[in-house]
């Protein structure tokens, strides 16, 4: 398949895999899985196909379980989804990137999930600026995640090594 093509089921898997199952009829089990075959069904896609924008897609964004029958998202979702994932403990320091409309809230009331299942953290400044500038100027916010940590919010890490948390309250940022 080609760039466009990739991009196209890989905006599509995004859709239904975090967002909106049922368009399609899915329902994502525990974890956030689905059926291999379901999900080839239902967006008339084949295997091969879907193995390509798995192993090419950019941020890793899907991923398989040990058997290989049943995908999800690795991260990003809007619907309500308990992922699973472990506890983890993570680097000192982690970043996020935003725009400069919302700094204002951030500095008063910290980050918090909006519409996703949690805030979405990431280990350099270097994604946190392109996760940043999908919106706009990038604005970069330093995480302090020790002193997280020492304060009892947990982490965790997903499969593409997004780090995951519930909020992060706006004594533990700072913008660089
Ligand atoms: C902001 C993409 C006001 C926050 C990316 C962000 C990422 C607040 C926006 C992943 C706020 C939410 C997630 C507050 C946070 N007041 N604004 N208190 N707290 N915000 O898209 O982190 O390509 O839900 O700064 O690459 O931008 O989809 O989160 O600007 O990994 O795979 O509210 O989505 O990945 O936006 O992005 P999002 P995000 P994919």
């Amino acid at each position: 398949m080609n760039e466009k093509e990739l991009t196209r089921i890989s905006k599509r898997m995004s859709r239904h895999l975090r967002h909106d199952p049922a368009a399609i009829g899915l329902t994502l089990a525990p974890g956030g899985w689905v059926p291999v075959d379901a999900l080839l069904a239902a967006l008339r896609i084949t295997r091969e196909q879907l193995d390509e924008v798995v192993e090419t897609n950019n941020k890793r964004r899907f991923a398989f379980d040990e058997s290989g029958t049943r995908i999800r998202a690795s991260q990003g979702h809007s619907v309500t989804v308990d992922l699973g994932l472990p506890d983890a403990t993570p680097p000192d320091i982690l970043y996020h990137g935003t725009v400069p409309k919302f700094l204002d809230a951030i500095l008063r009331e910290g980050l918090r999930p909006m519409n996703r299942h949690a805030v979405h953290l990431s280990p350099t400044t270097d994604t946190a600026r392109v996760v940043a500038a999908r919106r706009g100027k990038p604005v970069i916010l330093r995480i302090d995640a020790a002193a997280m940590s020492a304060a009892g919010h947990s982490f965790q890490v997903s499969a593409n090594n997004v780090w995951l948390t519930a909020t992060v309250p706006p004594e533990f940022l700072h913008r660089l």
